[in-house]
């Protein structure tokens, strides 16, 4: 059995995201033991202070190290394994997930307001994970992540041939899913998955999964799991040398988009437009005129502060066509 006990300012928060569904049904079943404590349980004082003015001034609150440091040992006691949350741990992935799915009892701490008095890290927590590289209100939505992703791989929450599936693709970004209708607007399934022939689709399934990863996320392939003849056949990494016209024309006359084009060698849509034009191609309609971000969209964006190279980063088009969109929105 696995024990997970969550220390909070907001129990109730999570309350609802885990009485629905797989996580509710391993509680129900015995399987996890999931438990929430208010932090203010554990302040001495009939007003519960938990937090403090920060040594060296500066704005925000500090969580007080006592009652943490109390509220801690008890819970964690005699042996389980303390986690906190906060934008400055380190990264939390699978493979952390599987570890911390293979302990008896884990206790998830909460951070909160400016972070938590470093000493309390030093005495009681044996590991600092964060979900991502955003800022949250609080520790609390890092933590439920955690406990979704570590209860699933705790043996005896889900169906291990699910998990078999996962374990196939380690490393590997999923390929596409279908389901019914067959054609949907005129886009069909691809026809391999109506075959019935299982050697085939599963064949398939392993070159897209590869597909998609390179051209997606090609950060991940150090460590995906691949054999030495999967490795071989990877897409070349994009090339730091020119790009030949001619390796554009030959992607574009196969029916590949502009867009697609764009991404795979790395020059922006209206570079491989008007090259593709200089060659002499004849282009075909985009599918839409205005692609990527709208005006609306890059106008309330850029009021948020963000710069016009951040936001061309963030909608993965180039910085022309954020200042397009900021042209658009005044004439
Ligand atoms: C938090 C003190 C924690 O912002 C986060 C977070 C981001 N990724 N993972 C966690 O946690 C909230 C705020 C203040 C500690």
């Amino acid at each position: 059995m696995t024990r997970i006990d969550v220390l909070t300012l907001f129990p109730a928060m999570f309350e609802s995201p885990f009485r629905e569904s797989i996580v509710a049904r391993a509680r129900s079943a015995g399987t996890i033991a999931l438990a929430f404590h208010d932090l203010r349980g554990w302040a001495p004082d009939r007003h519960h202070v938990v937090d403090d003015a920060p040594y060296g001034g500066g704005a925000g609150m500090v969580l007080k190290p006592e009652p943490l440091l109390r509220a801690i040992r008890e819970l964690a006691a005699p042996a389980g394994h303390v986690v906190l949350l906060s934008a400055q741990g380190r990264r939390f992935d699978q493979p952390t997930a599987r570890r911390l799915a293979t302990l008896p009892h884990l206790v998830l701490v909460c951070g909160h307001y400016e972070g938590v008095d470093e000493r309390v890290i030093d005495l009681a927590v044996d590991e600092e994970l964060s979900i991502g590289d955003y800022v949250l209100t609080g520790g609390e939505l890092a933590a439920m992540v955690v406990v979704d992703a570590v209860c699933r791989l705790v043996p005896g929450v889900i169906d291990p041939a699910s998990l078999a599936d996962e374990s196939h693709t380690a490393g590997l970004l999923e390929g596409p899913q279908y389901t019914r209708p067959p054609d949907l607007d005129g886009q069909r399934v691809p026809a391999v998955l109506l075959s019935g022939d299982h050697q085939a689709i599963a064949r398939w399934r392993r070159s897209e999964a590869i597909r998609r990863t390179a051209e997606r996320r090609p950060d991940l392939l150090d460590a995906a799991e691949l054999t030495p003849g999967e490795r071989a056949r990877l897409p070349l990494p994009r090339p730091k040398t020119p790009v030949r016209d001619a390796d554009l024309v030959a992607a574009y006359r196969s029916g590949v988009g502009s867009y697609r084009i764009s991404a795979r060698f790395g020059i922006s849509p209206a570079t491989v437009r008007s090259r593709l034009r200089a060659a002499g191609v004849r282009l075909r309609a985009p599918r839409s005129t205005l692609r990527g971000p709208s005006v609306a969209e890059v106008v309330r964006m850029r009021a948020t502060g963000l710069t016009v190279r951040e936001l061309a980063r963030h909608y993965g088009v180039s910085h022309v066509t954020i200042l397009d969109r900021l042209k658009r929105s005044t004439g």
